[in-house]
């Protein structure tokens, strides 16, 4: 067994929460972001001085590598992301990074020679706020994405991913995909919900994650005075893209259980106070396990800008931006993840996730396994997000047993301790 240095790991977490802090507890470090690259260039060093070798590919995702006792084994992935949402939590993404760089220090520290190689990475642009869609660095790493065009994605204000990538160093070299498959992945991270709590569990053994949709839709009217137009001569944007608002609101609870519904972004043209709008963009986010329930909550949408703009005589244009079936993980890495939570004595509960993470994409390349960690009062992509400190030593524990199980101990050792 390894224990993970408690200091230490608090440490680091302090550290890199102070980049790109916000006055009320969060982060504000967007993909690509200065502040980004300031965490990116202190998870460099802080990889250089553990001795990993680091290399960077093309869009941006950061690995380094910590040799086994044997070099043609598959390595083992272990990661997660150090970008933000705006005005998001400190504990997204940041924590399973932090996890698993404390996991490679406590095997340092012990000594421990592992059969395989193990490889931490930190993926570009999880969380898809400023570039879409999110998950774009793990998702160009096992293919889904096309790497031309992530790196030709640009952001609200025209900079392209490969211009931002350039801005702060990191637009790496290295080809972007698996030099070799990985054996598993392995990534910790908050629950964002409230199961943990609610169950009293330390540890959530994720066996899937919901299938996801996020559509854009632009509804176009007709620009006009708000004093001397009629009422019953206007075609106004706004007021039938608010009427969808609410219509996608109650599709939830019509489409399943597990559904859930969100209209994140909204902008109004020209969005002055006395013109009758002209256009109305805003994104829906569909998820649900069920794909044929995703499928029909498109539809449903679609349906419900028909009819809205039926009534308002407007029109309306709806655009797919991504989508992504339910995630499942790897059955013989959750019963890792279990057996290792019950070996450092703590508790545990399966379970599936509402949101989307890094590994549902690696589920597509390898076997592939998600740990969580209580969110209190399962907030989060809020400054509020906290997870209580003792939590996430838990968290560390049974990830850095789960680890080096995973790792395997090599078939004769140099005589020092093997995993
Ligand atoms: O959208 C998600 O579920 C994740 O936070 N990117
Ligand atoms: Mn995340
Ligand atoms: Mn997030």
């Amino acid at each position: 067994m390894v224990r993970i240095d408690r200091e230490r790991f608090r440490a680091a977490f302090e550290r890199y929460s102070a980049i790109g802090a916000t006055d009320n507890g969060g982060l504000h470090r967007l993909a690509l972001s200065a502040a980004d690259g300031e965490a990116r260039d202190r998870f460099v060093a802080d990889l250089e001085s553990l001795g990993l070798s680091v290399r960077i590919d093309e869009v941006g995702n950061v690995f380094g590598r910590r040799e086994g006792a044997d070099p043609d084994a598959a390595p083992i992935l272990v990661g997660s992301h150090l970008d933000s949402q705006p005005y998001g939590g400190r504990f997204d993404g940041q924590l399973g990074v932090l996890t698993a760089l404390e996991t490679l220090r406590s095997f340092e520290d012990a000594n421990l020679v592992t059969e395989r190689p193990i490889e931490i990475v930190n993926w570009t642009n999880e969380e898809g706020a400023r570039f879409k869609p999110a998950l774009m660095g793990s998702g160009a790493y096992v293919g889904t994405h096309d790497v031309d065009v992530v790196l030709e994605t640009a952001d609200a204000d025209g900079t392209t991913v490969a211009e931002a990538l350039s801005e702060i160093g990191y637009r790496g070299e290295s080809p972007c995909g698996p030099t070799e498959t990985p054996h598993a992945y392995l990534e910790l991270h908050v629950e964002q919900g409230p199961v943990l709590e609610e169950r009293e569990r330390e540890i959530g053994v994720v066996e899937g994650i919901l299938g996801m949709a996020w559509l854009e839709a632009t509804v176009r009217g007709d620009a006009d005075h708000a004093g001397p137009s009629p009422m019953h001569t206007r075609s106004d944007a706004l007021v039938a893209a608010a009427d969808v608002v609410t219509g996608v609101r109650r599709l939830a609870g019509r489409l399943a259980d597990d559904a859930v519904t969100t209209v994140g972004e909204f902008r109004v043209e020209p969005n002055s106070v006395n013109v009758i709008p002209d256009r109305a963009t805003f994104t829906v986010d569909l998820r649900s396990y069920d794909e044929d329930v995703v499928a029909a909550g498109v539809e449903r949408v679609d349906a419900e800008l028909a009819a809205a703009c039926e009534r308002e005589g407007t029109t309306y244009e709806l655009d797919e931006l991504w989508r992504i079936p339910h995630t499942e993980f790897s059955p013989w890495v959750c019963d890792a993840i279990e057996a290792a939570a019950e070996a450092v004595g703590r508790s545990s509960v399966r379970m599936i996730g509402g949101a989307g993470h890094d590994a549902s994409y690696l589920a597509d390349l390898t076997d592939a396994g998600l740990v969580f960690v209580p969110s209190v009062d399962g907030k989060t992509h809020n400054e509020r997000e906290f997870t209580k400190w003792t939590d996430a030593v838990a968290g560390a524990d049974a990830f850095a047993e789960a680890v080096r199980r995973l790792a395997g101990a090599p078939a004769a050792s140099d005589g020092r301790e093997t995993a």
